[in-house]
């Protein structure tokens, strides 16, 4: 066997190797919230100039636990500054979360927090969501700008997506 067909193989063996230790189904397809316009859905739509989550704002995924915007993700480090331009969206004292997703992960649940405080909680089943639906999260204990993190907990991986939302709450 030449060298360069051995490299070759092990190549095909790493990559092979990388995808098993992939979650079922992904490359790049989850979810995010669309409307409010979340910070990663202001950087897909232009709103503000952002790196590679503008083609990917579905794709903001870490392990569970984690109260940050980006997951974790170097590469989507923007989406951790308060101070990058995002716009808050005027919304009452109850908001309407709409979720665009581009894989149904099974889902444990989705959980709402403004300053480290969990706001709501929905309950996933364990079961596929549908790829858009929406969440009614009561935001009366605040007023004001504030952002909400959101977490999308999947059920059957160690691993959960990040949105966060800009909004100011009252000023609809
Ligand atoms: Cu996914």
């Amino acid at each position: 066997m030449s060298s360069r067909i051995r490299s070759t193989a092990a190549v095909a063996a790493a990559t092979a190797l990388a995808f098993t230790l992939m979650p079922a189904g992904t490359a790049s397809a989850h979810g995010y919230i669309s409307n409010p316009p979340s910070r990663q859905a202001q950087c897909a739509a232009g709103t503000v100039s952002c790196g590679p989550i503008q083609w990917e704002p579905q794709s903001v995924e870490g392990p569970k636990g984690l109260m940050s915007c980006s997951g974790g993700n170097q590469i989507f480090s923007e989406l951790d500054d308060d101070n990058y331009g995002w716009d808050a969206t005027p919304v009452g004292t109850t908001a309407t979360f709409d979720w665009n997703l581009t894989a149904a992960h099974a889902t444990a649940e989705w959980e709402y927090f403004i300053d480290g405080q969990l706001v709501d909680s929905v309950d996933g089943g364990g079961v596929q969501p549908p790829f858009n639906f929406s969440h009614d999260v009561d935001l009366s204990g605040y007023s004001g700008e504030q952002t909400v993190l959101a977490r999308w907990n999947v059920a059957d991986t160690p691993n959960a997506f990040y949105v966060c939302v800009d909004v100011n709450i009252g000023a609809l």
